[in-house]
């Protein structure tokens, strides 16, 4: 069947990115900034090259948007939507918390998603209709109900604007939430709010490949992912609050 073909490339093409992240971490790899506070390491390029050249030799007509390189358009209504590194600034630092995100939409709606976090071996993924797994296990949000009980994680941006929005929502959200985390990772954090593992996670810039995957791995595992306008997210939209459904709405007053 066709949706196993792409699950199963998807698969091998995070795996291959993720020996790569695992092989280079200890190594000297060159790292340049994209702008300030965006870092792009060699890593990021070696990663996309492999996931490009499986995915380009097994569907060589589909689309392909990846974050470090423009590809030719194909005009396929099937895009692999790629973040060969996600957390580059965690790798770039030894911080051991980074992944690999690998999506294929069809009209811009996610059918496949793949998030592979290397150092662990976690491979979390999902198919549209077909629920959410990590390593094979089926996922499930949290039941919490309580803003008080809720772990709240999100990511900062490395715009300054963003970052101060950011910080004024964490303002607001102190008084109220349990605790929080800053994740680093905005491929992760989704998919750990599919596993249960924490209440909600928000982002205010995020870019297609972020959380293309990830997005569709917590909706299958119950999860509500909207605009802070509270409108169902959708790939082009730059800020996302994901949560376990439960807390979506007192959160999403308290973030936005
Ligand atoms: P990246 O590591 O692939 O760049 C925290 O920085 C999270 O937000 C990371 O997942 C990071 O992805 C993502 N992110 C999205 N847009 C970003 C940007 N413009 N600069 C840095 N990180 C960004
Ligand atoms: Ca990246």
């Amino acid at each position: 069947m066709t949706y196993d073909k792409f699950l199963q490339t998807a698969i091998e093409a995070a795996r291959a990115a993720g020996q790569i992240m695992r092989e280079q971490m200890h190594q000297t790899y060159r790292v340049q900034h994209k702008g300030p506070r965006d870092l792009l390491t060699e890593v990021d390029m070696m990663t996309e090259e492999a996931i490009v050249r499986i995915l380009s030799a097994r569907f060589p007509d589909h689309d392909i948007l990846t974050e470090e390189t423009e590809a030719p358009p194909r005009r396929s209504r099937y895009c692999w939507i790629i973040d060969p590194l996600d957390g580059t600034n965690n790798y770039a630092h030894g911080y051991p918390v980074f992944s690999t995100s690998i999506a294929l939409t069809l009209d811009d709606e996610s059918l496949v998603g793949v998030v592979y976090e290397p150092l662990r071996d976690w491979l979390f993924h999902a198919r549209r209709g077909g629920g959410a797994y990590l390593n094979g296990e089926p996922l499930q949000v949290s039941a919490v109900g309580q803003l008080t009980e809720a772990l709240i994680t999100l990511d900062w941006s490395c715009d300054l604007q963003t970052r101060a929005r950011v910080v004024a929502a964490i303002g607001r959200l102190a008084d109220h939430v349990g605790t929080m985390r800053v994740a680093g990772s905005a491929a992760l954090a989704p998919c750990y709010v599919a596993a249960g593992w924490c209440e909600g996670y928000f982002h205010l810039s995020l870019k297609p490949w972020d959380a293309a995957a990830a997005v569709l791995i917590a909706r299958e595992a119950g999860a509500t992912a909207t605009t802070l306008e509270g409108r169902l997210w959708q790939l082009d939209d730059p800020d996302c609050l994901v949560s376990n459904g439960l807390l979506h709405e007192p959160l999403r007053g308290l973030i936005r």
